[in-house]
């Protein structure tokens, strides 16, 4: 990594402090992954993307970047990447995962506001987060009011856009969305300097349809009693699909399922077959937040899936590839980033029956409804993500947390608990 000091030192990165997260980091990632017994030989991929994670994939942007590529920002799923690319540019998710520049964060933000957006502010005014500072242009949305009226001021540091997310679901919705759609596709090209053309959509629709299945395709092979993935590498998975590069990374997928698919053919499990099998919903977990995983799995338990935007929510649904105009691209893509089942939305029936479908699919003994402290949308839906659950006679416990690890004996009592009740 001192081969990538140069390149930091170019982006201003707080060098010292950047040198301590990094030894931070290995040191969190040796603990709570390399410790793990049974890994899949495909992880060793993903452990190298980790290890480089601020250097040889930052130096790839860099240099695309000399190339004339730009580089987007994103901090949801709701923002469509396939634009981005079919404009020859690059998407990057944003990491949001780690208690970092609370401090600078708190200056500017309240105390008593979701760690997610505590991190994303607290990352760019401690400068330590490469992505960020690599990116030509941050893409932010109106999903949470947290978030909405944290880009005014992100936007003072970065040059950031803001597309508006509808907050219901009715024709007039689906016109806002389409319209703020077109208005995106507009401000890329004037970005990038490139003109998205339907050849260009449709193979940006394409790569990041493939990257959707190969990742559907680990989700069904972890359908499997005994579960062939620990629930940690599935979420890492999950994790770095948003910022490595698509290709490659679809096609390490597909290789690591292939491993799978031969260790389900031996019914070999990660774990011994009756062990615990666990659904987590709730809000995103991005990089590094690995915290509550680790508790889950570490208490006897086995997480089988991800009701999450790093997770189901992200892959569930594909672009149809039927479009042959940039009309119709732009038809199918408003379409199906509108199936995004984001607590923001009122009523938000569709996120409920996914979760009661996905606890029978993968045939779970519990859920735990995970949501970050301040998540106003997560927090009050869990109401009815729980009501609903108990309804359907699947045992819940509902998390509320944050990014520090000063609760992790609390939770880990709770979820021993749980897990014991499961048993
Ligand atoms: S589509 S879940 S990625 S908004 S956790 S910042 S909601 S207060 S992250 Fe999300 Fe898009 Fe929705 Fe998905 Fe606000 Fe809640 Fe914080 Fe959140």
């Amino acid at each position: 990594m001192s081969d990538y000091r140069q390149m930091w030192e170019s982006l201003e990165l707080d060098l010292p402090a950047h040198d301590h997260l990094l030894n931070v980091l290995g040191k969190f990632y040796g603990d709570i992954y390399l410790s793990q017994q049974k890994r899949l030989k495909g992880m060793e991929y993903l452990d190298f993307v980790i290890s480089e994670i601020h250097g040889l994939r930052i130096k790839e942007l860099l240099d695309a970047q000399k190339s004339g590529q730009k580089v987007f920002g994103t901090f949801c799923v709701f923002v469509p990447e396939e634009l981005i690319w079919a404009a020859n540019g690059i998407c990057v998710g944003l990491c949001a995962g780690a208690e970092i520049g609370k401090g600078e964060a708190e200056k500017v933000l309240p105390r008593s506001i979701c760690p997610l957006i505590k991190s994303f502010m607290g990352f760019k005014l401690a400068r330590l987060c490469p992505f960020t500072e690599a990116c030509d242009l941050v893409i932010g949305e109106t999903t949470c009011d947290g978030k909405k009226k944290a880009f005014e001021i992100f936007a003072e540091f970065k040059p950031t856009y803001v597309m508006e997310i509808p907050q219901m679901k009715r024709k007039d919705d689906y016109e806002l969305w389409k319209n703020e759609v077109w208005r995106l596709k507009e401000k890329i090209e004037e970005v990038t300097g490139k003109k998205i053309t339907s050849e260009s959509l449709k193979d940006a629709i394409k790569m990041i349809n493939n990257r959707r299945r190969a990742l559907q395709r680990l989700n069904i092979l972890r359908q499997q009693t005994p579960v062939p993935i620990s629930g940690r590498d599935a979420l890492l998975i999950n994790q770095i699909s948003f910022y490595d590069d698509p290709k490659r990374f679809t096609e390490k997928i597909n290789q690591l399922c292939d491993e799978l698919e031969e260790k389900v053919k031996r019914k070999e499990g990660v774990v011994p077959q009756n062990t615990v099998r666990i659904l987590l919903s709730g809000c995103p977990m991005a990089v590094p937040n690995w915290k509550l995983p680790y508790v889950v799995e570490s208490s006897g338990a086995v997480i089988v899936d991800e009701e999450s935007c790093i997770g189901e929510r992200n892959t569930r649904d594909l672009i149809e590839e039927t479009g042959e105009t940039i009309e119709e691209m732009i038809d199918n893509i408003v379409s199906r980033y509108m199936k995004i089942d984001c607590a923001c939305f009122t009523p938000n029936k569709e996120r409920v029956e996914h979760i009661i479908e996905l606890a029978e699919k993968y045939q779970v003994d519990g859920v735990i409804h995970y949501t970050l402290q301040f998540c106003d949308p997560y927090l009050v839906e869990s109401y009815k993500v729980e009501k609903a659950l108990e309804e359907a006679g699947i045992p819940v416990l509902r998390i509320e947390t944050d990014y520090s690890m000063e609760d992790v004996e609390q939770l880990k009592t709770r979820i021993e608990a749980f897990i014991e009740m499961l048993k």
